[in-house]
C-alpha cells in the first residue's frame, strides 16, 4: 500500500518526513517541466542550484549555465528557463546548472535529507512517472514549489493528477488532506487545464512576459516517456 502525502508549499514541508520516501518535484511553470524536457532532448543532467553566483561556477567544469528570476531569464547565462530552449540541439549531451526562482530550491532542499529518490514532476512525463512509482511501491511525497512559499494552482493540479494516476494504478493510502483536495481540483479542471488556470497568478506573471507557448506546452499530458530523478546529485535520465 503507498501512501501519498502532498505539500502545497515548501513553507509546510517541515510537517512531513521525507526519509525513505519518493520525493516528486512539482514546478510545473516552468522548472521541473524544463528538466524533464531538457532529458528528454539529449542533456546528461541538470544540477538544481539556489543562487546565481554558484550557477555561473558550474561554467568552468564545462556546463551550460541557466536561470530566470521572476519569470524572466538573466544576462550573462547561457539559457532561461523556457523548455523551447532545450528543443533546438543545444543541450545534446550536455550537462546544465539551473537556478530558478522556486523549483531548483525545492530540489535542492530536499536532495540531502534521506529520500528514497527525488524526481522531477511534469505532466509531460506523467503517465511514464506514475508507472515508475506504482512499480517501485514506495511511499510518495509530491512537493509542489509553489510560489515564494505561496500555494498555486499548477502545482497543486500537478499533485492530484499525478495522485489519480497512481490511486488507479496500484492500492494507495491518501489520508491527507493536501491530497484530497488537489486530486478534486484536478477532477473539476482536467478537461481544459489552460483554460482553468487562466485565473491563476502565475499564468498572468508568465502572459505579461508573452511565455504563453510555453505554458500551452508545459501542460501537454504525456508526450514522453522519460522519468527524471536525482543520481549523484543531478537531475538524470532514471
Ligand atoms: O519558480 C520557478 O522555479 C520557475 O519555474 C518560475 S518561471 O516559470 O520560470 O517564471
Amino acid at each position: 500500500m503507498i501512501n501519498i502525502e502532498v505539500v502545497l508549499s515548501p513553507a509546510l514541508l517541515h510537517l512531513n518526513t521525507i526519509r525513505d520516501t519518493n520525493v516528486v518535484v512539482i514546478d510545473i511553470l516552468r522548472a521541473t517541466s524544463t528538466i524533464c524536457t531538457a532529458i528528454h532532448h539529449g542533456a546528461n543532467s541538470v544540477k538544481a542550484l539556489m543562487s546565481q553566483s554558484e550557477t555561473l561556477e558550474w561554467a568552468e567544469k564545462g556546463y551550460l549555465t541557466a536561470a530566470e528570476r521572476n519569470g524572466q531569464k538573466i544576462e550573462g547565462f547561457d539559457l532561461g528557463n523556457s523548455p523551447f530552449e532545450c528543443m533546438d540541439g543545444k543541450v545534446n549531451g550536455r550537462s546544465i546548472a539551473l537556478t530558478t526562482t522556486n523549483g531548483t530550491k525545492c530540489i535542492e532542499a530536499v536532495a540531502n535529507d534521506g529520500a528514497r529518490n527525488v524526481f522531477s514532476g511534469s505532466f509531460l512525463n506523467l503517465e511514464a512517472m506514475a508507472n515508475f512509482l506504482a512499480n517501485d511501491k514506495g511511499d510518495v511525497l509530491l512537493l509542489c514549489a509553489g510560489w515564494k512559499d505561496s500555494v498555486n494552482l499548477e502545482d497543486t493540479l500537478f499533485a492530484g493528477a499525478l495522485a489519480h494516476e497512481l490511486n488507479n494504478r496500484t492500492d494507495c493510502k491518501i489520508d491527507c488532506d493536501a491530497a484530497l483536495m488537489s486530486m478534486d481540483i484536478y477532477q473539476m479542471a482536467k478537461v481544459d487545464l489552460i483554460s482553468y488556470l487562466k485565473k491563476s497568478s502565475h499564468y498572468k506573471r508568465l502572459s505579461h512576459l508573452h511565455h504563453e507557448e510555453d505554458m500551452v506546452y508545459c501542460l501537454k499530458h504525456s508526450i514522453f516517456e522519460t522519468v527524471c530523478g536525482l543520481k549523484d546529485g543531478e537531475m538524470k535520465k532514471f
